[in-house]
């Protein structure tokens, strides 16, 4: 098949699951063709059969906002156009369900139809698209998709609390490589982040109000009150400074480190003992089961799609949100010994497994075969 992907190209997951995907369906024979303002963070090399197709918007002055639906509903009419595609696939319902449907109608006057795939993640319905402003255009786009996809069954039931979704929705988890994983890191660097005595606890995110990254530096105190620790935060946000403040009253600077942003989370990943995710809203965690296939254990909060990635007992703990407590008495039970530690990293990747690349792929495979057959 010929098919045209629209993602946000930056860190957040649906941008990383929407490349991995496209990538994916390329070495299975696909043509891909990624739609979007920048190249994706994780789209390293282009090939014969993976296009990048990079949508401008020029400023001109009388808007006060510049129209970037208007001009990637114009891209996707000149692709699909241009290399017949069969398929839209789109990631996030703002703007690129709004704007794929436009290109469909426009292409429909054309004589061209081309069914459109929307796959929702997460905060485009959670917090953003349920917002008065955006909600008549969110739920007009997912009505008007040929199919809806949901990334966990939780999101699937927050879609359908907060918009009148007319149509099915299939739930198709977000997947990882796990041969990948299996990997290349012989030479682990442990050394250059801490002490052979001390374990290593890491958090990655936008670093955004949702992630309540000061339950992460609160669990972190406590965890380091029992045992020798050293916490790592990957990422950039606006939470970042406030995190620095309470790292400051709680005297842990020399255990704290802030990599910021990084395309090397695998490596990060290699050297961790434990993943800590307290998320206020989540709707399936993906940074969890990147971890999780690294072989590191997880202890989040129970928000949305986490109780279906985040196996409790088996591949870490789940609390509700806010209780750091019970964050961190979870995660002295996974440091009680080293014997139990192996065990909870050896289950995490048993768990990561059951999300691997090549069982998820063929599902979307499928969903588009039955959009195409049913246009
Ligand atoms: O977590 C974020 O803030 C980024 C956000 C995004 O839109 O990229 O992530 C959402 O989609 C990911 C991929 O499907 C999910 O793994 C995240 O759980 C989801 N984030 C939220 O629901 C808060």
């Amino acid at each position: 098949m010929k098919i045209a992907i629209v993602c946000y190209p930056t860190f957040g997951g649906s941008g990383v699951v929407a490349t991995e995907l496209g990538i994916a369906l390329s070495k299975r024979g696909h043509e891909i063709h990624f739609i979007t303002y920048k190249q994706p963070v994780r789209l390293e090399l282009l090939s014969s059969n993976v296009h990048f197709h990079e949508v401008n918007v020029p400023e001109y002055p009388l808007f006060h906002y510049q129209p970037y639906e208007l001009a990637l509903s114009s891209k996707l009419v000149n692709v699909i156009r241009n290399h017949r595609i069969d398929l839209l696939h789109v990631h996030y319902a703002i703007p690129h369900a709004y704007a794929g449907y436009m290109a469909k109608k426009m292409l429909q006057s054309e004589g061209i139809t081309i069914p459109m795939v929307t796959t929702l993640h997460g905060t485009d319905i959670t917090l953003v698209g349920n917002h008065p402003f955006y909600k008549p255009a969110v739920t007009f786009s997912i009505n008007n998709s040929d199919v809806i996809t949901c990334v966990s069954e939780s999101l699937k039931q927050d879609t359908l609390r907060h918009f009148e979704v007319t149509k099915d929705i299939d739930v198709v988890h977000n997947f990882i490589d796990t041969n990948v994983s299996e990997k290349v890191f012989t030479d682990c660097q442990r050394d250059l982040m801490a002490e052979a005595d001390e374990k290593i606890i890491t958090h990655i995110s936008n670093l955004r109000p949702v992630k309540r990254l000061n339950d992460v530096v609160s669990v972190f105190y406590k965890i380091q009150q029992s045992i020798k620790a050293k916490l790592i935060i990957v990422g950039e946000g606006p939470e970042r400074e406030a995190a620095e403040q309470l790292i400051k009253e709680y005297d842990i600077a020399n255990n704290v480190i802030f990599v910021g942003q990084s395309n090397e989370i695998d490596k990060i990943l290699c050297f961790s003992d434990l993943f800590l995710l307290p998320s206020e809203a989540e709707s399936f965690g993906l940074a969890a089961l990147e971890a999780m296939v690294d072989g590191v254990p997880v202890i989040s909060s129970n928000a949305g799609g986490l109780p279906e990635v985040n196996i409790h007992g088996e591949s870490g703990f789940l609390s509700d949100v806010g209780d750091i407590d019970d964050m961190a008495a979870n995660a002295l039970k996974i440091f009680k010994d080293e014997k139990t530690l192996k065990e909870f990293k050896e289950r995490a990747k048993k768990v990561a497994k059951s999300f691997d690349i090549n069982t998820i792929v063929p599902k979307y495979e499928s969903l588009y075969q039955k959009a195409i057959d049913n246009i």
